[in-house]
Order: structure tokens, then C-alpha cells, then sequence
């Protein structure tokens, strides 16, 4: 065992992890967070960037939609999530965590990270494009809309999602529709990784008895009674959260399957 393997075994989260599998990495055990970006994600030149529109507001900043070039290969979509300016340290670290996070993980259910730019301003987190945005807003649009096999279908990839999530010993602990993203195939997959606001800024957020802030509706018991969140609570959360609102949704006048 080379000594990085040996530092990766003690951080796993009291996860065991087995030879020739992945496991997740928590990029706060770096002492300098800025090796974990180096580490986990690709530095991408702003030049290959074009950004075309602003989709929405993220966290740190606006998200935009636009393109991105590689050399030989074809321009892909992609969702560009900026930093806005005059952030602290502390800021940047936050919003950089979540590529660290993201980058390293490959799978179809789990939102891509294409790189990021650090080394000029602003700083942007560049992901693929998912042309449906998020799930709630998708669903709520599109009511009656979808047949049972395209709903079970949305449901199948969350959990294939989640467990290659749960198999890398990641925990997401706000699992949620607003969370997941959609493409232009009804492809869903998860998103929105080591956010700061997980537990402070949930507009779902009660307070609990100990003062911390949690979406109380749809934690597990013990995650809400002492925050021990695990894959077991992210599991709640899907059949709170997904499975029972997705089942709630209506099925097309066409459908019949
Ligand atoms: O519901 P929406 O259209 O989907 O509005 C939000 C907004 O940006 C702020 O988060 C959208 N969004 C975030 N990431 C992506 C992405 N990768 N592709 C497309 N839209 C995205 C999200």
C-alpha cells in the first residue's frame, strides 16, 4: 500500500473500502482544500468557454448556460455556476468543495463535472447541460404529462444514482426533487454536493431542539434526533422525498402502461 493509499483509507468515512473499488474521498481532510480541487478536477482555459445566458441563482453566484470546446471533440452544453465577486477565502473554498466533491464520482445518474477555471476570474464550476432543469419544477410543469413507465423510469436512475453514491461511502444528506436535474432524454441525476447551506438554509428548514436547522418533513428520525446522517437516511429521504411525490404526480390520459 503506497502511503496516498493509506491516507485515503483513513478518511472513508468509516467506510471500508474494498481493492479495486472507488470510494469517496472527503476533501475537508485536506489540509489545504485547494490540493483537493487540484486532485479531483480538471482546470479548464476560460477561452474554450462561451456563456450564453443566465439560467438561474446559485449559492455563490449565477448559474449560465453556454458551451464548451475541446479540442478535438464535439462543443457540449453546459451549466457554468459562477462565484460572484469580492467573496471571502472562506466562500471560494465552499463553492470549489462542491466540484471536489463532484469530480469524483462517474456515473449516468450523477450530474458530470466538466472542470473548473480557478485561475482567473470569475471562478466557475462547468457541468453538463440537463435541458429540464431541476425535477420539482419539471414535474409541476409537466403534470399528467408523464406515463408510469417514464415516472419509474425518472425513480430507477435516482436510486441507481443513489447507490453508486451510497457503494463511494458518500453521504448527501438533502436529497431532494429540487436536487436532482434532468435532460432532454427524462434522464434524472443527482446534484448539488457539499453545499454549506445543507442544514442552514433548507427553505424546508425547522428548527430542532438543539437550535441546528433541518428539513424536518423529510429527515430521518435519527439524522433529525442526533445528525447521524448515512446512506440509510439518504434512503429515507428518496422514499420521503422522491418516491411517495412521484408516485402523487399524474399519470398522461394517454398512458397506458
Ligand atoms: O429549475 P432550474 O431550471 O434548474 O433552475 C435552477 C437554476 O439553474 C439554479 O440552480 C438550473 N441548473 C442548475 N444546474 C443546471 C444544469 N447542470 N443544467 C441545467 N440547468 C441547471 C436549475
Amino acid at each position: 500500500m503506497t502511503s496516498e493509499d493509506k491516507r485515503r483509507a483513513n478518511y472513508q468515512n468509516g467506510h471500508v473500502p474494498f481493492p479495486g473499488i472507488k470510494t469517496y474521498v472527503d476533501p475537508d481532510t485536506y489540509e489545504d482544500p485547494t490540493q483537493a480541487v487540484h486532485e479531483f478536477t480538471k482546470e479548464i482555459d476560460p477561452s474554450r468557454i462561451r456563456i450564453e445566458r443566465v439560467i438561474g441563482a446559485g449559492e455563490f453566484g449565477e448559474v449560465c448556460s453556454g458551451r464548451l470546446r475541446t479540442p478535438g471533440k464535439k462543443e457540449i452544453a453546459v451549466a457554468i455556476k459562477t462565484l460572484k465577486g469580492g467573496y471571502v477565502e472562506r466562500q471560494r473554498r465552499d463553492f470549489l468543495r462542491e466540484a471536489s466533491i463532484m469530480g469524483q464520482f462517474d456515473h449516468p445518474n450523477i450530474i458530470r463535472l466538466e472542470g473548473v477555471v480557478t485561475k482567473s476570474r470569475p471562478v466557475m464550476i462547468v457541468v453538463e447541460y440537463m435541458e429540464n432543469g431541476s425535477l420539482d419544477s419539471f414535474l409541476r410543469q409537466h403534470d399528467g404529462h408523464f406515463t408510469v413507465i417514464q415516472l419509474v423510469g425518472m425513480l430507477r436512475g435516482i436510486a441507481s444514482g443513489m447507490k453508486y453514491l451510497s457503494d463511494m461511502g458518500y453521504v448527501h444528506r438533502d436529497l431532494a426533487a429540487r436536487n436532482i436535474l434532468v435532460n432532454s432524454n427524462l434522464v434524472c441525476k443527482v446534484s448539488d454536493f457539499g453545499l454549506s447551506r445543507v442544514l442552514e438554509d433548507d427553505p424546508e428548514a425547522a428548527y430542532t431542539t438543539t437550535g441546528g436547522k433541518i428539513p424536518i418533513r423529510w429527515t430521518a428520525p435519527e439524522a433529525i434526533s442526533y445528525r447521524k446522517f448515512s446512506s440509510a437516511s439518504d434512503a429515507w429521504s428518496y422514499a420521503h422525498k422522491l418516491d411517495a411525490p412521484l408516485k402523487c404526480v399524474h399519470v398522461g390520459p394517454t398512458a397506458t402502461d
